[in-house]
Formats: C-alpha cells, sequence, structure tokens
C-alpha cells in the first residue's frame, strides 16, 4: 500500500503561475492525479502536457466536480466559474497548513504586508530563531515546507484567505483596512470578510496582532479565549509614549523614536505591528529595537532616490491603493505627486485630501483624467498630464519648489504602462537620474 498522502485521489489546480506550479508539483510528489487549468494556457512556454485546457472550455466542470480537492490560484478571481463549480475549493494557503507542524505567522492588511512580514522574519532571525518569509511576499509556501524552521512568516492576500477552512495561525496580525482589489472580490464586504477570517480559527494560546487605530480592524471579533495584542499610535499594548518619543510595550519604551531611520507615521505603525507580533512569537525587545534601528525600508515604498537642487526625490512606485497615497504624503509638507497608472476598481476621490499638502499633481497612465478632475476640482493647484515617466519627472521637476519634494505614490497599478510596479519605480529612478546627470554635467 502507498504511503503518499494523495494517493488515488484527484486533483484540480485553477492557475499555472508561481502558486499552480508549486501546488501541481506538491501533489503529484504525494501521489495525486493532477488536472491543472489556466485560462491563458496559448501564453505558458509549456513542458507540461496537461496545462492544456482552458477554464472556460467546458472540462471545468466536469473535472472539478469528479474531484477530491481543487485548489485555486489567488489571482483567479471570485467571479471565475470554478467558484460556481467547486463545493469547497482552497488555497495554497489552506493547503500548506494542512501539512506542516511548522507555527506560522500570518500577516494581512490592505497595506504594509510585505514591510511587516520582513521585519518580523528579521526580528526572529535576530533573536536566535529560525524563521522563513513566505506566500504573497513572492515565495509558495508549499515549496518551503520541507525548511527547517521555528516559524513561517506568511504573507496572507485577501485572495488566498477567501478560500481557508482551517488555516490557523499561531500569531496573525492584521494591519489596516481600506478599500482594495474591487475587481477581483464581490464589494468591499466580501474583500473586508477576507480579511478577518485571519483570526478565524485561532485558539486560546494563540495570538491576534490588532490595529486598535483602526476604524476597521479594531472592531474585529476574536474566537475566545485567544489573546488580542493591540497596536497603534497611542496608548496600545504597543503603543507610543505619552511625549509621542519612543515606542512602548506594555507602557514601557523600547526604543527612541530618534534611534530609527524611518519614523513616518506609517513606519511606526508597522514597526509596533511588527514588533508585536515577533515578541509574541519569542523575540527579545532589544533584538526587536536592533532590527528597527537598522531597518531602511523596501524597495518602491516611499525610497529615497536623490536630491537635486534642493528637491528630494521618492520612489513609492508599490502604493497601488488610495490609502497608501494618502500615508505616504502624510509625512511630507509639500509635495509634487505624480499619480495614475490602471485602476483596479477603487474610488480615487479619498486623494482629494491631501490637496492641502500637495504643491502640485503630475496625472499619467490610463486613471490620468480621473485624477485630473479630483486635483482640479479645488483649484488651489497646478495639475498636469504626462504620457511618459520620464515627461512625468521633468514636469514635476520643474513644478517643485526648493525643500519640495516629488513623489512618485500611484495609487494605481501599474498595469497600464508595466509589466510590474517595481519596473515602474525602476523607470522613474532612471527619469530621476538622467535629470542628476544632466545637473552634473553643469
Ligand atoms: N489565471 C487564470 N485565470 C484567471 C487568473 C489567472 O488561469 O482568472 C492564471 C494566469 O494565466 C497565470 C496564473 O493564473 O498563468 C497566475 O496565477 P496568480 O495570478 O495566482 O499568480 P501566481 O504567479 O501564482 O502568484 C501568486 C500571487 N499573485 C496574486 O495574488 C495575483 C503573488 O502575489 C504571490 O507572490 C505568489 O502567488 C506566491 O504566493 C503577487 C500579487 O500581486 C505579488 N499579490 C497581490 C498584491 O500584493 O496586491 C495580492
Ligand atoms: P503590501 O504588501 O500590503 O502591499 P507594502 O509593505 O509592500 O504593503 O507597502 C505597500 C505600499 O503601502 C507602499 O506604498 C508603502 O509605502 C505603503 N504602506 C506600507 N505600510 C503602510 C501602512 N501601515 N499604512 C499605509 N500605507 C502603508
Amino acid at each position: 500500500m502507498s504511503g503518499l498522502v494523495y494517493a488515488g485521489k484527484r486533483a484540480v489546480v485553477v492557475g499555472y503561475g508561481i502558486t499552480g506550479k508549486a501546488v501541481a508539483e506538491f501533489l503529484q510528489r504525494n501521489g495525486a492525479v493532477v488536472r491543472i487549468f489556466d485560462d491563458r494556457f496559448d501564453q505558458l512556454s509549456l513542458e507540461v502536457p496537461e496545462v492544456r485546457i482552458s477554464a472556460m472550455d467546458g472540462q471545468l466542470k466536469s473535472s472539478v466536480e469528479s474531484a477530491d480537492l481543487v485548489v485555486v490560484s489567488p489571482g483567479v478571481p471570485r467571479s471565475h466559474p470554478v467558484f460556481e463549480f467547486a463545493e469547497s475549493p482552497i488555497s495554497e494557503l489552506e493547503l500548506a497548513f494542512r501539512h506542516t507542524m511548522t507555527p506560522m505567522i500570518a500577516v494581512t492588511g490592505t497595506n504594509g504586508k510585505t514591510t511587516v512580514t520582513t521585519l518580523i522574519t528579521e526580528m526572529l532571525t535576530t533573536s536566535g530563531l529560525r524563521a522563513k518569509a513566505v506566500g504573497n511576499i513572492g515565495t509558495s509556501i508549499i515549496s518551503m515546507l520541507d525548511e527547517d524552521v521555528d516559524y513561517f512568516v506568511a504573507e496572507a492576500s485577501s485572495f488566498q484567505l477567501a478560500t481557508i477552512s482551517r488555516f490557523r495561525p499561531k500569531v496573525a496580525v492584521w494591519t489596516n483596512f481600506s478599500p482594495d482589489h474591487l475587481d477581483w472580490h464581490q464589494g468591499l464586504d466580501h474583500y473586508r470578510a477576507s480579511k478577518a477570517r485571519v483570526f478565524e480559527n485561532q485558539k486560546p494560546g494563540d495570538v491576534a496582532v490588532v490595529n486598535e487605530s483602526d476604524p476597521v480592524v479594531s472592531r474585529v471579533g476574536l474566537p475566545s479565549g485567544v489573546q488580542r495584542v493591540g497596536f497603534g499610535l497611542g496608548d496600545f499594548d504597543f503603543g507610543l509614549s505619552d511625549d509621542g518619543s519612543a515606542l512602548t510595550a506594555n507602557g514601557v519604551p523600547y526604543l527612541r523614536l530618534s534611534e530609527m531611520v524611518r519614523t513616518l507615521p506609517h513606519d511606526l505603525e508597522n514597526a509596533l505591528a511588527s514588533s508585536a507580533a515577533a515578541f509574541s512569537a519569542g523575540a527579545g525587545l532589544d533584538h526587536i529595537s536592533d532590527v528597527l534601528r537598522e531597518f531602511r525600508g523596501l524597495p518602491h515604498r516611499v525610497e529615497f532616490v536623490a536630491q537635486i537642487d534642493r528637491v528630494s526625490y521618492y520612489d513609492d512606485s508599490k502604493a497601488t491603493t488610495p490609502a497608501s497615497v494618502v500615508a505616504a504624503v502624510a509625512g511630507f509638507s509639500s509635495v509634487v505627486l505624480i499619480a495614475g497608472g490602471k485602476n483596479k476598481g477603487l474610488d480615487l476621490s479619498p486623494l482629494a485630501s491631501i490637496i492641502p499638502k500637495l504643491r502640485a499633481v503630475v496625472a499619467i497612465g490610463d486613471s490620468a483624467d480621473d485624477l485630473v478632475a479630483i486635483f482640479s476640482k479645488a483649484g488651489s493647484i497646478r495639475v498636469v498630464k504626462a504620457s511618459s515617466m520620464a515627461e512625468a519627472v521633468y514636469s514635476a521637476r520643474d513644478l517643485a519648489l526648493a525643500e519640495d519634494v516629488v513623489l512618485l505614490s500611484p495609487g494605481c497599478t501599474s498595469f497600464d504602462w508595466y509589466g510590474s510596479y517595481g519596473e515602474r519605480g525602476e523607470d522613474f529612478k532612471r527619469a530621476v537620474g538622467s535629470i542628476k546627470s544632466m545637473r552634473g554635467g553643469e
């Protein structure tokens, strides 16, 4: 008799990207007969003969109905027929959880997931614990199950949480909530409910790290007996001292802000969320502080690029929601904002709240006209359009005065002009670099 977990079982995997490939490989290695569906199968350079079926060609329904297990990749939206055909499709996060004894720390939230996941992993590692960052950060969890670590720190998107059933992180973090991904979810309620599921299966002894300053997150209900650890920019379990000069744990200061490299309001929230989670998982406050003292932030997240003629240039290409643009602008006093791209179905009008901090706006990409309408309304700032990143950066330079910040913080995805937010950020940096070299030549 075979000892393989899925021997004799039929599995369907939908989507054949990072997730689908790792899931199919795992299931096949464990004895399952796997059928893979990908709607863009003709665009994949395939060596795997069974990936030749479009989900739309009629075979999905019969395959799903006769399958023992259906695993759906995170990018496959709620409107996809697989959700109609499959009784209980699961995500790779759920599948991975079912096959590991290694405790998980899960990080979800509209913004800050990658930053917090990275910080927690570094805090645990610096404290001598073995930790591996996995999930939405770019590495499928299922491909890492053989790693000998004390913790998996899983960046969990709403897409992955929407289809869990037993997933139970030892420590779960919900950083914040604002509208996002309305092109994937069926409405805002579904998006919010998917995020809240991160706590759903927790039991006594587990820890829920909750943003107490966030009006949605702070209202979340937890299973009884789960320890609630609150964080936020105030008097919370992990918070700020009365004079705002230090991070505190249970009222006791553990790090002065003057020792930190990054201190924008959202940087402090991320620092506190990470501290709360890492501390709950066994990291020491001294090691936590060491990491925060050194942390310079991740690329394309309010990343300092250059200072030219007393104007500072920052790349925040990862900002794909209005909330993340608002957070970035909050850290500066006078900004020339480069914004726009492909909208994810979000209401961009909350951006009007940052007008008092703006010197001017350069609108780019598919959503340029919407942004021009929003920012022109007040009539108090210059708003121009640009048809390439280089043009946008040159216009921004012309509009900026000494001590201003030129900030690329698009509030939209990059998919109108680029393949990823990373490419968009690099293009911005190139354009800034060319201004710098022109100035250098003068
Ligand atoms: N596909 C279909 N039908 C669809 C949609 C997609 O067949 O309706 C197919 C595509 O043709 C493609 C495959 O599915 O071949 C891609 O699958 P995927 O979109 O789920 O992407 P993966 O390559 O598996 O990467 C996913 C995450 N992608 C998404 O959530 C969209 C990656 O997060 C993650 O790093 C990776 O798993 C490992 O966990 C990226 C992301 O953009 C970075 N995440 C969103 C975000 O951060 O905002 C949530
Ligand atoms: P995610 O993985 O959730 O997309 P990232 O850490 O990659 O989060 O940051 C994405 C964007 O959100 C960046 O523009 C970053 O500056 C901004 N951001 C990071 N943390 C926060 C936060 N706590 N609140 C609001 N915006 C944030």
